[in-house]
């Protein structure tokens, strides 16, 4: 989690391995999109600042967060990918859908690392409100999408 201690948009550049010869796959929720739209760009421009080559990034979209799951499944048996990332937004509301689709998300896609070949980046904001979101799309602790761009790299090596 995003706290004081942890920017997410800081890394140590010299430690991230060559992206130029990777092929990635994006899936993207559609709900709260200003929150995922600011995570799409963040992790498109830090693979690019790695080298990958913009045909090589595929971004798909799905309605919401609970549907990132079957896209990534999608993506990780269909595609050719190096790694494939996960973006959604996932604001409490006053039901406790927000636990379920949360803990739905989480569980599908440590399925997905668990059981298939190719490592899928886990970029689901999980907030209580939507400041606390943008502070993590491009606000004060930095954008998660930078986050996970650095990460599908690193498991892309691995
Ligand atoms: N999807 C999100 O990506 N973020 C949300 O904050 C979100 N909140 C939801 C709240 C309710 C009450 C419902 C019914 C759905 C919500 N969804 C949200 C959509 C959900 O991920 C999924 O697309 C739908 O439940 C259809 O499977």
């Amino acid at each position: 989690m995003a706290t004081a201690l942890h920017h997410l948009s800081d890394y140590d550049f010299d430690k991230v391995p060559d992206a130029s010869n990777m092929c990635f796959g994006i899936v993207v929720a559609e709900w709260n999109p200003t929150v995922t739209g600011a995570l799409l760009d963040g992790a498109v421009n830090t693979l690019k600042k790695h080298g990958a080559i913009p045909e090589n990034i595929h971004v798909k979209t799905v309605p919401g967060s609970f549907e990132l799951i079957y896209g990534a499944r999608q993506m990780v048996l269909n595609g050719g990918y190096d790694a494939v990332i996960i973006l959604g937004s996932v604001i409490r509301g006053e039901t406790p859908h927000f636990d379920y689709i949360c803990e739905g998300v989480t569980y599908g896609i440590a399925r997905l690392n668990a059981t298939q070949e190719i490592p899928v980046i886990y970029g689901l904001l999980t907030t209580n409100d939507l400041q606390q979101a943008l502070d993590r799309c491009g606000g004060k602790f930095g954008n998660k999408g930078d986050e996970c761009a650095v990460v599908a790299i690193k498991m892309a090596k691995f």
